[in-house]
């Protein structure tokens, strides 16, 4: 049975992965739930009888068998979390049994969940608003400690409070511009000529705009505990890249052999740096080949080297420094890392590896620094290694400003045009206050600025948005 967002049909899911577990738990939602589960209830009596928050046991059976023993949570509308009556169905884990329960609850009549659908739900019921819907999806996906907590805070309301309080902000300043304009010749009696351009309350549209700044910026930080930051191992071949790779990851995951040109295509696993994630590729040594297959691996490894933030570029101490590693720190120097004006867009942290076989020169010194001695064999130097990554991150972003759980920050893109489109409405409704330009030309602007606001919490919202972005979501959520 198909269905799109926005009826009120019984939907089931999974909540859990189906797999080896001592549970697997399946959510259920809609008008009648209650009654369609009971039909294939051992006791139908007191699924109907239940009391919202109750937890009833009993067996659900249908085709004439019993299928699992299960534990039944059972919500009444509108305590719950889609606002409607709901049931949290938990049944033995493996997938077995929960198939067979899902089986069960299509055939009473239930269908299946789309992604996202009890979230959405719950927001068209007004149990979250928008930015705490998206924040649910952020939770289930954050791969940090860090990166949980900011969703949580966003989930608690932080973001929505702070973009309600500029909202109220600005709507003061507009309705004072509008009762300025409805009544300015007669009411107030003020010279029409004299009015024009006086924006009221100035202060306070220039207070929201500098609050909606900050929150724009936040998202340069936010984004790096979603996405994490691409940091890619390159040198040329036999470098010990891989060994290194398997020594941050702590698992032996990328192959790694005397012969160079082990690696071919790249391999991506993510690490997790005081706390910040990293998404962590290694690449196949950079050299001229002549074989086909590694040349495609070369080629993959620079366009890599060109989207990754952190370039962790490993010097092969047996060998030592080689015309081919300048040539490498050279250009990438010259396509961006920055120079005394301009901070670096990519960073890089020179290596010297094999340290236990070949000590450091004395004398080397690389764009202006002293490479980081290692082995990636001992694990010598790694701390130090770790603690430069650390450092070349905080120049990435201010992490510091992060780490209080308290600020408001953006947690997503949409969320983050939705500001910017707001910030550059405000900035025109400003610029033109400034040169004192009729109320009627900047009113307008100042509505804009409300409703790009108003999409973020979802006041404002079309049906193709919102099935737009809870279609990202996993199912059962
Ligand atoms: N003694 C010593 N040997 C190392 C060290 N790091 C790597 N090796 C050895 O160097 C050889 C190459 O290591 P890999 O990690 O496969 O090198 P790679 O840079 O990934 O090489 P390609 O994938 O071919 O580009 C292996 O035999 C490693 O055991 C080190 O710090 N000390
Ligand atoms: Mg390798």
């Amino acid at each position: 049975m198909g269905g799109s967002y926005g009826d009120e049909n019984p939907i089931a899911a999974f909540a859990t992965t189906p797999g080896k577990s001592a549970l697997t738990l399946i959510r259920c939602s809609g008008k009648g739930a209650i009654e369609l589960a009971a039909g294939i209830f051992s006791k139908p009596e007191k699924l109907l009888n239940a009391g919202g928050n109750t937890v009833v046991h009993g067996w659900i059976a249908a085709f004439d068998e019993k299928i699992d023993e299960t534990l039944v949570s059972v919500f009444r509308a509108p305590k719950s979390y889609t606002g409607e009556d709901s049931l949290d169905i938990s049944c033995h884990g493996g997938g077995a049994a929960g198939g067979g329960v899902m089986n069960a609850l299509r055939e009473a009549g239930f269908r299946d969940a789309l992604p996202g659908e009890f979230t959405f739900r719950a927001f068209m019921n007004g149990k979250l608003d928008l930015t705490r819907s998206e924040s649910v999806m952020e939770l289930v996906s954050a791969r940090t400690g860090k990166g949980r907590r900011h969703a949580v805070n966003r989930l608690s309301g932080a973001l929505q409070d702070e973009i309600n309080a500029i909202k109220k902000t600005l709507a003061t300043v507009l309705s004072g511009a509008e009762m300025f304009l409805d009544y300015s010749e007669d009411e107030i009696g003020a010279d029409p000529e004299e009015a024009a351009g006086r924006l009221p309350g100035k202060p306070l549209a220039e207070e929201a705009l500098v609050r909606l700044k900050n929150l724009a910026s936040s998202w340069r930080r936010e984004r790096i505990y979603q996405e994490g930051i691409p940091a890619a191992i390159a040198g040329r071949p036999n470098a010990g890249k891989s060994s290194l790779f398997n020594l941050l990851l702590k698992e032996e995951r990328s192959i790694v052999s005397e012969i160079p040109g082990t690696t071919r295509d790249w391999i991506e696993a993510w690490i997790s740096i005081e706390g910040v994630p990293i998404r962590l590729l290694d690449t196949a040594g950079l050299r001229d080949s002549g074989d086909p297959v590694e040349k495609i691996g070369v080629e993959r490894s620079r366009r890599l080297l060109e989207e990754a933030e952190l370039v962790l570029y490993l010097i092969d101490g047996a060998e030592g420094l080689t015309g081919e590693d300048r040539v490498f720190l050279d250009d990438f120097e010259k396509a961006g890392g920055g120079n005394e004006c301009t901070p670096p867009s990519r960073q890089i942290l020179i290596l010297w590896n094999k340290a236990d076989l070949a000590p450091m020169p004395e004398s080397l010194s690389l764009a202006a620094e002293r490479p980081i001695s290692v082995s990636a064999k001992t694990g010598k130097g790694i701390p130090e290694l770790v603690r430069a990554i650390a450092g070349a991150l905080a120049n990435t972003a201010d992490f510091t400003a992060f780490d209080n759980p308290q600020s408001a920050a953006l947690g997503s893109v949409r969320q983050k045009n939705l500001v910017e489109a707001a910030v550059a409405a405000l900035e025109e409704a400003l610029y033109l206050a400034d040169r004192e330009e009729p109320l009627d030309l900047i009113a307008p602007l100042l509505r804009e600025a409300l409703n790009s606001l108003g999409e973020i919490t979802g006041e404002i919202s079309t049906a193709d948005i919102l099935e737009e972005m809870f279609s990202r979501f996993c199912v059962g959520k």
